[in-house]
């Protein structure tokens, strides 16, 4: 039998790996999942209430007042299924409107985290009791087979522009995986944020009070804290470029200094120039075209997009 030591290595196998690939790299790299633990969930959850950070605020608005409109394109009686939920807090618009058309619904959230699931399903339980809530722990990046056993009509939400995350074929790949576990009828709503002026989107992704920095810097801290690595968090700082060619913010932590960083787990020396950066996140930024692409690309139909006055996020319905 493996002992806990075993399991805990065995779990975090696929960090080692990416790290190690990542890091042996020029230039410098690590994979975005990496800023997510439990402190980097939180300080994200952080960065959604900063002034400078519109996305979380404006797609909220956006819900708030085409809920309606939403659900009536979407068709009738819905099953509702979210893709990387976390603790679904923008969810609760929809299905407070979706209990106003059908006395019941269920709803399948799925994220890669059991404990922001157990807080989604205790707080919509309490505020919804006609919900039925069935959360699925999985990483939705590979699909999801289960959903295909999901009877009736779904709408799938995958909404907070977490498809920025992906390279366009990585976006177009999953959520053709996605696609493929749908019927004919059912619908996908994806929230994505719009290309605007660079002066909008840096404070966005450099804020006055420092959070985005840390929430960056959480990723080496993390290497720190599961690798035994000796990051000096403070011969690093946050960088955050738009690159209007991609059409995507890009996300670095550079190094300030000549220094070196050894990786004990993986028995791994790194060396790093002064301004040397490591590239930790893109965050795309859509077009109408872009969208539309993306999705005929994926299998889906641009159905109908609703937007904000300024037209800096959108929400789009896409049918199988
Ligand atoms: C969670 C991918 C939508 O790209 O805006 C926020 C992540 N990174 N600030 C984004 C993020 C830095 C966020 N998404």
């Amino acid at each position: 039998m493996a002992t806990s030591k075993q399991l805990q290595f065995i779990a975090s196998d696929a960090m080692a790996l990416a790290v190690r690939e990542g890091l042996s790299a020029t230039p410098k790299h690590l994979p975005s999942w990496l800023l997510y633990d439990q402190i980097g969930s939180e300080l994200f959850e952080q960065i959604t209430e900063l002034p400078e950070y519109y996305l979380t605020r404006t797609e909220r608005c956006i819900l708030e007042r085409y809920a309606a409109e939403i659900l009536q394109q979407a068709g009738p009686s819905l099953t509702l299924v979210e893709l990387g939920a976390g603790t679904a807090s923008k969810t609760c618009i929809l299905i407070e409107e979706l209990l106003q058309r059908q006395s019941r619904a269920l709803f399948y959230p799925i994220d890669v985290s059991p404990s922001a699931l157990d807080q989604a399903v205790r707080q919509l339980g309490r505020q919804f009791p006609s919900l039925r809530v069935s959360p699925i722990v999985a990483d939705y990046t590979g699909g999801v087979p289960a959903l295909s056993r999901i009877s009736g009509r779904k709408l799938v939400l995958y909404i907070g522009s977490s498809i920025g995350n992906f390279e366009p074929p990585d976006a177009v790949r999953i959520l053709r995986r996605i696609r493929q576990t749908l019927w004919a009828g059912d619908a996908l709503l994806l929230g994505a944020d719009f290309a605007k002026r660079s002066k909008l989107l840096l404070p966005a992704y450099n804020d006055s009070q420092g959070i985005t920095a840390a929430f960056s810097k959480n990723i080496l801290a993390r290497l720190n804290r599961e690798l035994d690595a000796d990051f000096n968090l403070d011969l690093f700082c946050h960088i955050a470029l738009w690159n209007r060619r991609q059409s995507r913010m890009e996300m670095y932590l550079e190094s300030t200094t000549a220094q070196t960083v050894f990786i004990p787990a993986l028995d791994m020396d790194l060396y790093f120039e002064p301004g040397e950066r490591i590239h930790t996140e893109n965050s795309y930024k859509y077009t109408d075209e872009m969208i539309e692409v993306m999705l005929r690309q994926s299998g889906f139909t641009l159905e109908q997009s609703w937007c904000d006055r300024k037209k800096w996020f959108g929400v789009h319905l896409a049918r199988v």
